[in-house]
C-alpha cells in the first residue's frame, strides 16, 4: 500500500479525479505490475496496472482508493478486476462518490476476497482535500492574504504593490498552480486589474493554469488582463457564495484559491466556507484601517474563529503562516 501511495502521488493534484495509484501483486507478495492515475479521462489506476501485464489470473491488487463501480469518462475498475481474474483486492479508503462507490460490494459478489482500511490513516490525509470536496459537494476553499505584521493589506491611498518580497510571491505561483481555481471579487479586478496567472521566476506561464473566477454582479471591463487568461474567465453575476461553489463543484473544481479583498475574504469566513487560509507576512508596518479581512461580525471575544497553525514557513523576509478552523 505504501507503494501505490508513493505511485499515487505522481498523478496530478488538481482536476477533479483523486490521486490514485495500484500495485499488482504475485501469490508470493511480489509487485508484478503497477499503475497510477493521470487524470480525468484517462485510465484509472488499477486499469493501468492491470494494461501491463497479459495475465492477471489470480493475483493481489493492492489500491488506494476503492475501485469504482461507474462508467464515468472511463469504465468500471470492479468489472475490470473481475474481468481479468484477480483474486484478491485490498484497498485503504471507501470511494465517497455518489455514483462511483460500490466496488467493494461488487467484487465480493463476484468472489473475490475485500480487503479495505489498509493504510487508511495515512490515504486519508494524502486525499484529504479531495475526499473533503466530494463529500461535501463544493470545494475545498484556502483563502489567501499578504499584509503588514499588523494586518493591513494596503497603504491609505489604496496602494498595495509590494508588501511581501520576492520569494514570497513566487510561493502565491505556486500555490496558484496547485489550485482548480482563482476567486477574486470583481472590486480587486477593477482597482488592481490582477492577471491571475501562473507564473515562473521569469514571468513565464506555469504548465497549469487554474481558472480565474470573479465574484459579483458586475461585469469584468473588456479591457481587464484577466480576459486575456489563458484558462478562460468563470463571471458568477451573483455573490451566492454557496451557490457558486456548487457550481464550481459540478465542474470538477476541488481546489479554489481566494484572492481578494477583504470583503470576499470575510464573506467566505462568515459563511464558515473557509477551509484554509494561506496568510503571508511582512516584516512592514503601515496602520490605518485597510485591512486585510473585512468584518466578520465577531461582536465579543467567545465569538472569535479560533485557527490551528498548521505550518510556519519563512520565505525571505517574509512568513508564510497557514492554519484551519479548529471546529469543522
Ligand atoms: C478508481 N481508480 O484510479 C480513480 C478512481 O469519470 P471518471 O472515469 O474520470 O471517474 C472519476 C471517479 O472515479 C472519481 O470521482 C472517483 O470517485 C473515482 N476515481 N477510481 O477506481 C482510480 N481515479
Ligand atoms: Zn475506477
Amino acid at each position: 500500500m505504501r507503494r501505490a501511495l508513493e505511485l499515487a502521488a505522481r498523478g496530478p493534484l488538481t482536476g477533479g479525479n483523486p490521486q490514485v495509484g495500484c500495485v499488482l501483486l504475485d501469490a508470493g507478495g511480489a509487485v508484478v505490475a503497477e499503475g497510477w492515475h493521470r487524470g480525468a479521462g484517462t485510465a484509472h489506476a488499477e486499469v493501468d496496472a492491470l494494461s501491463r501485464l497479459e495475465d492477471a489470473r489470480g493475483l493481489t491488487a493492492v489500491v488506494t482508493l476503492e475501485p469504482c463501480n461507474h462508467t464515468g469518462r472511463t469504465g468500471p475498475c470492479s468489472e475490470a478486476l473481475i474481468a481479468a481474474g484477480v483474486a484478491r483486492v485490498v484497498y485503504a479508503v471507501s470511494d465517497p462518490g455518489h455514483e462511483s462507490a460500490g466496488g467493494a460490494a461488487r467484487l465480493r459478489e463476484a468472489g473475490v476476497e475485500v480487503i479495505g482500511g489498509v493504510l487508511a490513516d495515512e490515504v486519508r490525509a494524502f486525499l484529504h482535500v479531495w475526499l473533503t470536496a466530494v463529500a461535501r459537494h463544493r470545494p475545498w476553499v484556502t483563502v489567501k492574504w499578504a499584509s503588514t505584521l499588523d494586518g493591513r493589506a494596503a497603504a491609505a491611498d489604496g496602494t498595495s504593490q509590494w508588501i511581501t518580497g520576492t520569494a514570497a510571491r513566487q510561493r502565491v505561483h505556486e500555490q496558484r498552480a496547485a489550485s482548480d481555481a482563482i476567486l477574486v471579487g470583481i472590486g480587486t479586478v477593477l482597482a488592481d486589474d490582477p492577471a491571475l496567472t501562473a507564473r515562473g521566476d521569469g514571468g513565464e506561464l506555469l504548465a497549469h493554469q487554474p481558472i480565474p473566477v470573479v465574484v459579483g454582479e458586475r461585469g469584468v471591463p473588456a479591457t481587464a488582463a484577466v480576459r486575456a487568461h489563458p484558462a478562460g474567465l468563470i463571471e458568477t453575476g451573483s455573490r451566492d457564495l454557496e451557490a457558486i461553489l456548487r457550481e464550481l463543484d459540478a465542474r470538477g473544481i476541488r481546489r479554489v484559491y481566494v484572492e481578494g479583498g477583504p470583503t470576499l475574504a470575510s464573506a467566505l469566513i462568515a459563511a464558515g466556507l473557509a477551509d484554509e487560509y494561506a496568510v503571508y507576512l511582512a516584516p512592514v508596518l503601515l496602520g490605518g484601517d485597510r485591512l486585510a479581512v473585512g468584518d466578520l461580525g465577531i461582536p465579543t471575544i467567545a465569538d472569535a474563529r479560533r485557527l490551528r497553525i498548521t505550518s510556519i514557513e519563512q520565505l525571505g523576509d517574509d512568513l508564510l503562516v497557514t492554519a484551519r478552523p479548529i471546529q469543522g
